[in-house]
């Protein structure tokens, strides 16, 4: 069985993901394509042969579309994923599920209501080999009880379109979900603390920030976020138990000497750092369509812990570095909580 993709958002990373379905992995065939710059959505869906239609609500409800992926800006997605859950069609939702915790509650709301999971948000960490192994390490148990979290995240540097909110919004909030997924753990405060800024910023961004999060564990978690590093797209993190520790391995390159010195090249952005890691988000997202089977990636209810958790970390930056507490609900039972 091919499954049928429709993509809402034919831009940067939209066609990265229509590259993925049409070479990449198997089973998969992107038949239609929509974007509000209707020249750019004709454009790629005829590199791979779909229709342009001219709204999110007509791909959608298009028989040639069995599952929808969303790619468009962040404030749109509510919208599109609501209505892919009212028509009974699987839906992969880019990060954020939604910008507002009342939109992730709503989706969570109509995912319930239907009695199914529908829905996967694209946090594509979850399947990177690396976090992967980390995950395994912890749970077996050698490390004893995780106690600490380093992480760094890094980006070369950001246009000037990125605010400071963005930095819990549109970037920790990677770690935010795999590092409640590696710890098996919830998130319950936050603080963010902005040291020195650099030079090479532009002028309204306070970069780079020092989060700190703590889990209900009691786990603590620091996270640098430093979006104009300069030197490349660099992704750290290492988990301190009482007995040892994990740390995240950098991506396989080969060793260079040459003038005096030695060195492997580092990424220099998310798609090339995390092509493997999507390429298997997508390849078993499609396979689980294909058999029939519920999505068991990042649910709706992720997306929305992690709505809320960048909220009180945006709360803490805006609130002189105060510590924030995560305002969650009680997770329900039909996402594996007690509710
Ligand atoms: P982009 O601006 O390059 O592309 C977004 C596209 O959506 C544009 O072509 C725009 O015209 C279109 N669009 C906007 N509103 C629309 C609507 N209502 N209907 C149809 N099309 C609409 O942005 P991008 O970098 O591709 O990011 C898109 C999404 O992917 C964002 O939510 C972003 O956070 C996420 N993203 C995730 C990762 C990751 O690492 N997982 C990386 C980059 C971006
Ligand atoms: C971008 O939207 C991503 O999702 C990248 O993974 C992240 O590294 C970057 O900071 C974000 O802007």
């Amino acid at each position: 069985m091919t499954v049928r993709v429709g993509v809402i958002g034919a831009g940067m990373i939209g066609q990265d993901h229509i590259r993925r379905l049409t070479d990449v992995v198997t089973g998969a065939a992107v038949t239609a394509v929509t974007d509000i710059d209707q020249a750019r959505a004709a454009e790629v869906a005829a590199t791979v042969g779909a229709v342009a239609l001219p709204s999110g609500a007509e791909l959608i409800a298009s028989p040639e579309v069995d599952a929808v992926l969303v790619t468009s800006w962040g404030p749109t997605h509510a919208e599109h994923v609501l209505s892919a859950i009212a028509a009974g069609k699987p839906v992969f939702c880019e990060k954020p599920l939604a910008t507002t915790a009342e939109d992730c509650l709503r989706i969570v709301d109509a995912e319930r209501a239907l009695g199914r999971r529908l829905v996967q948000v694209g946090f594509m960490r979850r399947f990177d080999a690396g976090y992967r192994q980390m995950k395994e390490v912890i749970a077996a148990g050698s490390l004893g009880t995780p106690l600490i979290v380093h992480c760094a995240h890094r980006n070369p540097t950001v246009p000037d379109s990125y605010t400071s909110a963005m930095a819990a919004q549109d970037t920790a909030v990677h770690e935010i979900d795999v590092l409640r997924w590696l710890l098996d753990d919830e998130i319950v405060s936050a603080q963010v603390i902005t040291p020195r800024a650099t030079g090479m910023r532009f002028e309204h961004l306070k970069d780079p920030q020092l989060m700190y999060f703590e889990t209900a564990n009691g786990v603590r978690i620091e996270l640098e976020v430093f979006v104009n590093c300069q030197y490349g797209y660099d992704i750290q993190c290492e988990t301190v138990g009482e007995k040892g520790l994990v740390r995240l391995p950098d991506p396989a390159a080969v060793g260079v000497r040459t003038a005096g010195a030695h060195g492997t090249a580092v990424p220099q952005d998310w798609k090339g750092r995390f092509a493997d890691a999507f390429d298997t988000e997508f390849r078993e997202w499609i396979n689980g369509i294909a058999a029939g089977a519920e999505p068991t990636g990042p649910s709706a209810w992720d997306g929305y812990a992690a709505t809320v958790i960048t909220d009180a970390a945006v709360r803490s930056l805006e609130s002189d570095s105060q510590v924030v507490t995560v305002d969650m609900k009680p997770r329900p039972a039909f996402y594996g909580g007690t509710a």
